[in-house]
């Protein structure tokens, strides 16, 4: 065995290059935390996040192939589980199987992407299209994927997703797994937290995370008290803004109760401030709770409804102040991340992150709290065990246990949450994560039939994990199996590496998803270019039709181009346009086989995008440039694919 072989399953050499190259020679990485997180300050607040620059790998036991072989899934098997990850900066969203982790679909929503055409298209440039001003969007940052319930389980048909870059939400359908619907949520930036009702499909929720003036026109800029952060409820169905409740602070991390009473977000900017030491000032800050009931009272008799600046047809609720009955502000400790509510619908767990507790949050008492039954709304916390350095996320078993994700100690926490609001110390087991887990998600964990059998920590940094690929790392998501009913029984026995960057991932049994393998051609989807086909007809007294006309059509300058592809030829052998023409393809698959999608690349234009079987798509350009170019397809369907090819003629 060669030299380079022998090196396969060990990575002291970086190890040792690391700890003399560190920036904290002679202090562990574990130490170095502990210093920094007792002062206050800003100083601090960096120096505890500083420690994700030095981490030093620590000593991991060697995994058995009788624990890694659970990951395995022959050839030709399926997995049991899907997972749900969001795509972070990507701005897509991913399916995945699990056990095996193995990448099925990058599903593009808010990024640009030439395989499937997203941002090609006409039917995806509307969806990208700014509500406002009409701008096609390119760039997204997706951090949270949840999908829909039905009676507090999933019931398989649609997922959300949020946009951190631009304030929307998008959600896909999933029975053909793509995205259906885009909304924009006015005077919102920083879309983070989202989370639809539990009990049944009806609204998602969504936390913005900046705050910003209301509304943003230019007429206010340099008093940040006097700019706001907007809590806003989407119809889950139509996809349009219902309401929207201004709040103090801010909203970071959302979760909803299974009952849909309650939405909830944590704020971690209590302060109101927009530097750093400014936002970690406090020592506390909140867990916001919003009463839907009252909300939606409140918006339907118009009692205590305004509105932010031109958008007189959203109605906002005023959640300012400590005394207002629509929100609830909990204290608690100390720039609080996640909020998450266990499998038996009973407590809201926050994470504090920047102190080492999570709170133990009985809805019951929010119940009180808002019924005037209990003095101060921090009496709604009954319990803030320690679980580590930074916690941010929490997962649950459907046994009573918790798993908290660990930021700072790079580790993953059980904890038990009786025995946490019997007031001992609930910890049972931390096992460590290769590194700095952001969320930590279980296998049903956010519904009511948790199953306890699998979690996956989403680390941030891979490091050494990994062979390199330069500075640019993937991040390492890392499968854990906690099937066994024992107290430890965390094991690592996958590391994943992703696409930067997954922030969260919905584990759901496979059973609940039924996606379609060939396109229905009455689906809404097509309606647009239906449409136009219709008016084409009449206008011009033919009888065109999807599916079946294979032909140009021009009206002065609009050149209408309708054709089908069926392996492996296109319906058009060629298209003769003028320069400046405004010219729309439209392309039906009309092959019914599952898996023989076609191409439609037409060189030299900038465009691509792809066609499923008896799907329609199309794309309209300016025929720009005198000459002859070829439209080929760019999915391999046939053994004479590379012949399927016309010419777009452009005189
Ligand atoms: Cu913790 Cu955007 Cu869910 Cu990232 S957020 S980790
Ligand atoms: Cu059609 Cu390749
Ligand atoms: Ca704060």
């Amino acid at each position: 065995m060669s030299k380079q072989h022998d090196d396969v399953t060990t990575s002291t050499g970086r190890d040792q290059q690391e700890e003399t190259q560190g920036q904290h020679p002679g202090t562990s990485r574990r130490d170095f935390m502990k210093l920094s997180v007792g002062s206050a300050g800003v100083g601090a607040a960096a120096a505890y996040f500083a420690g994700a620059a030095s981490v030093v790998k620590p000593a991991m036991a060697q995994l058995s192939s009788k624990e890694a072989d659970k990951t395995y899934v022959a050839p030709g098997q399926y997995d049991t589980y899907y997972a749900f990850k969001s795509g972070g900066q990507s701005g897509d969203m991913r399916v995945m199987g699990l056990p095996s982790n193995r990448l099925f679909k990058r599903i593009p929503v808010f990024n640009f992407d030439c395989c499937f055409g997203w941002g090609v298209t006409n039917h995806s440039k509307r969806l990208l299209a700014d509500a406002e001003t009409g701008e096609q969007t390119k760039v997204g940052d997706t951090h949270h994927v949840h999908l829909s319930y039905t009676d507090g389980t999933y019931d398989g048909k649609y997922s959300w997703v949020n946009d951190k870059a631009r304030g929307r939400l998008a959600r896909v359908r999933l029975d053909y797994m793509e995205v259906d619907a885009i909304t924009d949520l006015p005077h919102c930036q920083g879309t983070h937290g989202i989370f639809p009702s539990r009990d049944r499909i009806n609204a998602v929720y969504c936390n913005s995370e900046f705050r910003n003036p209301m509304p943003n026109d230019g007429s206010l800029l340099d008093e940040p008290k006097k700019y706001g952060c907007l809590h806003t409820c989407v119809d889950a169905e139509s996809m349009k803004v219902r309401w929207q409740v201004w709040v103090d602070g801010q909203l970071d991390i959302c979760a909803t109760d299974y009952h849909g009473k309650y939405s909830m977000a944590t704020c971690y900017n209590s302060e109101e401030g927009v530097n750093l030491d400014q936002m970690t000032a406090a020592d506390r800050d909140h867990l916001t709770v919003f009463n839907l009931e009252r909300i939606e009272e409140a918006v339907k008799s118009g009692k205590d409804v305004i509105h932010i600046g031109d958008r007189k047809d959203i109605p906002v609720i005023d959640g300012r102040g400590k005394d207002n009955r629509y929100v609830l502000y909990i204290p608690v400790p100390k720039n609080p991340h996640g909020v998450n509510i266990d499998p038996t619908g009973t407590y809201a767990i926050a994470s504090g992150k920047l102190s080492p507790t999570v709170s133990v949050i009985p809805l019951a008492k929010i119940d009180d709290a808002f019924a005037g039954k209990i003095k101060t709304p921090r009496d709604c916390v009954v319990a803030e065990p320690e679980v580590g350095l930074g916690p941010l996320h929490t997962a649950f078993d459907g046994r009573g246990n918790a798993y908290t994700s660990i930021f700072i100690d790079s580790v993953c926490t059980k904890w038990n949450i009786a025995t946490a609001v019997a007031g001992k110390d609930p910890v049972l087991q931390k096992i460590d994560v290769m590194y700095q887990p952001g969320h930590v998600n279980a296998t049903m964990s956010e519904t009511k039939d948790a199953d306890g059998k699998w979690l996956m920590s989403l680390n941030k940094f891979s490091k050494d994990r990994f062979l390199s690929v330069g500075p640019m790392f993937p991040d390492n998501d890392q499968f854990i199996d906690i099937s066994s009913t024992k107290e430890k029984n965390m094991v690592l026995v996958h590391d994943a590496p992703a696409y930067p960057e997954p922030h969260d991932a919905i584990l759901a049994w496979r059973s609940i998803f039924h996606p379609k393998q060939i396109w229905d051609p009455k689906d809404r989807k097509f309606d647009w270019e239906r449409n136009l086909v219709a008016e084409l007809s009449k206008r011009n007294g033919k009888k065109l039709e999807l599916g079946k006309t294979n032909e140009v059509i021009r009206e002065g300058n609009k050149l209408y181009a309708i054709m089908t592809s069926l392996a492996p030829v296109y319906g058009l052998q060629e298209i003769r346009a003028k320069k400046g023409d405004e010219v729309t393809v439209i392309v039906t698959n009309i092959n019914a086989v599952e898996d023989l999608t076609h191409g439609f690349c037409l060189s030299g234009h900038d465009i691509n995008f792809g066609v499923a079987p008896q799907e329609t798509a199309s794309v309209t350009f300016t025929a720009d440039k005198k000459g002859v170019w070829w439209f080929y397809c760019t999915w391999f369907c046939h053994a004479l694919h590379l012949e399927m090819r016309s010419r777009f003629i452009v005189s």
